[in-house]
């Protein structure tokens, strides 16, 4: 087994066939890509990971979000399976096909929004995410793009303009593209600045317009993309009220709402998307992770008066809706439906809330509980008065849970926040033995 490290690539690797990997990655691969832990898997079924010499991980991490049907679901395995025996590919923009049609129409029933809806398929969530930008410019005929602190959009040029953190992700790395404005996230622990009432003191309209005032002229706004819980920012939901005034404004402005469902889609919050939880709609939806079950594909469904804004040929990619990934892809939506995992979601989150309560009322240094559904975190900091980050005892809580056996995820600015993408397939048995490691971790790292 290799140890396990705080940071990344310049571990030694321990022993055996996995250390040889992990060298023989660090020779092959450039360092920018970084690895937490020095795991070198074998396989994976539902919630349960096998790592190169044999030994059972649970799986608290779900690849990032991506396995909310769980790893090697039996039903997405046939169907990629069956569709790679058929028809591998032949890009979409050459010759159609049914999955990339049959997708999109089930997209376009499920996303939120009561108008006509159009489905664009791509590959990955930063593709998502920028076309849903590409589209809302043809629509409006408006150059600018409102994004928030924290957000993160993902790595390609432009998505990476819109993700608010600057290391590791944003160093050296520009000029970044112009016409991308930035507002803080509703981020209540550290804002402290509710109203009397409870609410959030940045839901409303005014807040908007004042705010805008020294940024940005709303005309000039095309959209205003927004994760309605942040990701890899450290899980914090927007306050519901918060996003009823900014799909007001928008409205009020002509500017279009993107909703980031990359990581909050597909369940994850204990309905299918987030966006549901404040019956709020976005113009857009740019959606991925879970999607696939595995594998990469993306989407961005809409409007269709947006949606059809940009000319014909306008829109695409060679590999975007490719008929394996659309197959599972639909397979995911039948096992949704089957395993009723959106329920499932929503009674994880259940459980981890009882108990992260539970250790916040026990650790001084758990500053923050706070998530929807199973997309659940604790912040963690030096003390509940100055609440100053503490990514190095987040960093010690990951490394003792892995080497108990259980691989987890920290997010956050400052990296200081712990937070749960178990695939939603998890058994009851799994999910208490997960947080029981993650019970004992935390009483290691006191
Ligand atoms: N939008 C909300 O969470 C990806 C990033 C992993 P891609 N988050 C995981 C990493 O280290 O790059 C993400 C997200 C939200 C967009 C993206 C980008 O999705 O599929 O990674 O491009």
């Amino acid at each position: 087994m290799t140890r396990p490290t705080s940071s990344t690539d310049s571990t030694p690797a321990g022993d055996g066939a996995a250390a040889a990997l992990i060298a023989r990655r660090r020779a092959a691969i450039p360092r920018g890509v970084a690895q937490g832990l020095p795991i070198v898997l074998s396989e994976a079924h539902g919630a349960v990971l096998r790592d190169a010499e044999g030994r059972r991980l649970l799986d608290f991490a779900g690849g990032i979000g991506v396995m909310n049907v769980g790893h090697s679901h039996p039903k997405v395995v046939a169907a990629i399976q069956a569709q790679a025996a058929r028809l591998t590919h032949c890009c979409f923009q050459v010759a159609a096909y049914e999955p990339y049609v049959a997708l999109a129409e089930r997209l376009n029933r499920i996303v939120p929004g009561p108008w006509p809806k159009k489905t664009l398929l791509l590959n990955s969530g930063a593709e998502a995410v920028e076309n849903a930008v590409k589209i809302a410019r043809a629509a409006t005929g408006r150059p600018a793009v409102l994004v928030f602190e924290h957000a993160f959009h993902g790595r390609t040029l432009f998505s990476l303009t819109l993700t608010g953190k600057v290391s590791p992700y944003k160093i050296g790395f520009g000029p970044f593209a112009p016409e991308v404005y930035r507002l803080p996230y509703p981020y209540c622990f550290r804002c402290g600045g509710q109203r009397p009432d409870g609410g959030c003191c940045q839901a409303s309209e005014e807040h908007f317009s004042s705010r805008l005032a020294t940024l940005v002229a709303p005309e000039t706004l095309a959209a205003v993309v927004i994760e309605p819980v942040l990701g890899e920012g450290g899980f914090i939901p927007a306050p519901r009220d918060f996003l009823h005034a900014l799909v007001r404004w928008c409205q009020r402005h002509g500017v279009l709402l993107i909703a980031d469902e990359v990581q909050t889609g597909f369940g994850r919050t204990g309905k299918m998307f987030a966006m549901e939880h404040c019956d709020a709609t976005a113009d857009l939806t740019a959606m991925a992770k879970s999607l696939g079950g595995g594998l990469p594909i993306s989407a961005v469904t809409g409007r269709q008066d947006v949606m059809d804004a940009p000319v014909p040929g306008g829109l695409g990619g060679t590999f975007a809706g490719n008929p394996v990934a659309c197959a599972a892809a639909l397979a995911v939506l039948d096992v949704f439906e089957e395993e009723r995992l959106v329920e499932r979601a929503a009674a994880i989150g259940d459980k981890l809330r009882e108990r992260f309560l539970l250790w916040q009322a026990a650790y001084p240094w758990i500053g923050d509980v706070r998530g929807l559904g199973a997309m659940q975190a604790l912040e963690l900091v030096e003390d509940r008065s100055s609440k100053r980050p503490d990514s190095r005892r987040t960093a010690l809580v990951q490394r003792v849970a892995f080497e108990r056996g259980l691989l987890l995820l920290t997010a956050g600015t400052w990296g200081n926040v712990l937070r749960t993408l178990m695939p939603l397939v998890i058994s009851d048995a799994e999910l208490a033995e997960g947080l029981d490691i993650l019970s004992s971790a935390l009483e290691a790292a006191q």
